[in-house]
């Protein structure tokens, strides 16, 4: 089998914030390999694609107003059971009670905005990082 990937989006808020290279230290000090990687500002249309599911929610736009405000760093990052790891060193939704130790819980915080900002996004299953990394590295 074929070492497992997924995508890391280092999101607007933390490449404005200048937390890149912290990111992507603790993506490599877990162990994974950083394959490929791009930094740019997403169109819509990716945007779109990309966040499907939430369409219709109250932060649906807000959330693609953000994503497209700035540069974002995608990363394909692979590593056996990556798409696990990395959610969990990315930690919970919500900066605010997500646990510290993680990327969200240590360097986030809720802003009084419409969307959590909150750092990074990272695939959340095996279909949807293929989906995703088709998307954001084609
Ligand atoms: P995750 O990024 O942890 O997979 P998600 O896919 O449910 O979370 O949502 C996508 C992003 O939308 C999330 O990173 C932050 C924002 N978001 C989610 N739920 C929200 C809510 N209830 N209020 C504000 N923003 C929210
Ligand atoms: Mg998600």
């Amino acid at each position: 089998m074929a070492t497992e990937e997924t995508l890391v989006l280092v999101k607007p808020d933390g490449v404005a914030r200048g937390l890149t290279g912290q990111i992507l230290a603790r993506i490599e000090a877990k162990g994974y390999e950083i394959v490929d990687i791009r930094k740019f500002t997403p169109a819509r249309e990716v945007l779109a694609a990309h966040y499907a599911e939430h369409e219709g929610k109250p932060f649906y736009e807000p959330l693609i107003e953000f994503m497209m405000s700035g540069d974002v760093v995608a990363v394909r990052v692979a590593g056996h059971r990556v798409i696990e790891g990395f959610r969990s060193l990315a930690g919970a939704t919500e900066p605010t009670t997500a646990a510290p130790g993680t990327i969200r819980g240590d360097l986030g915080r809720d802003w009084g905005l419409k969307v959590q900002q909150n750092l990074v996004h990272g695939s959340d299953s095996p279909e949807s990082a293929e989906r995703e990394l088709a998307l954001w590295f084609s």
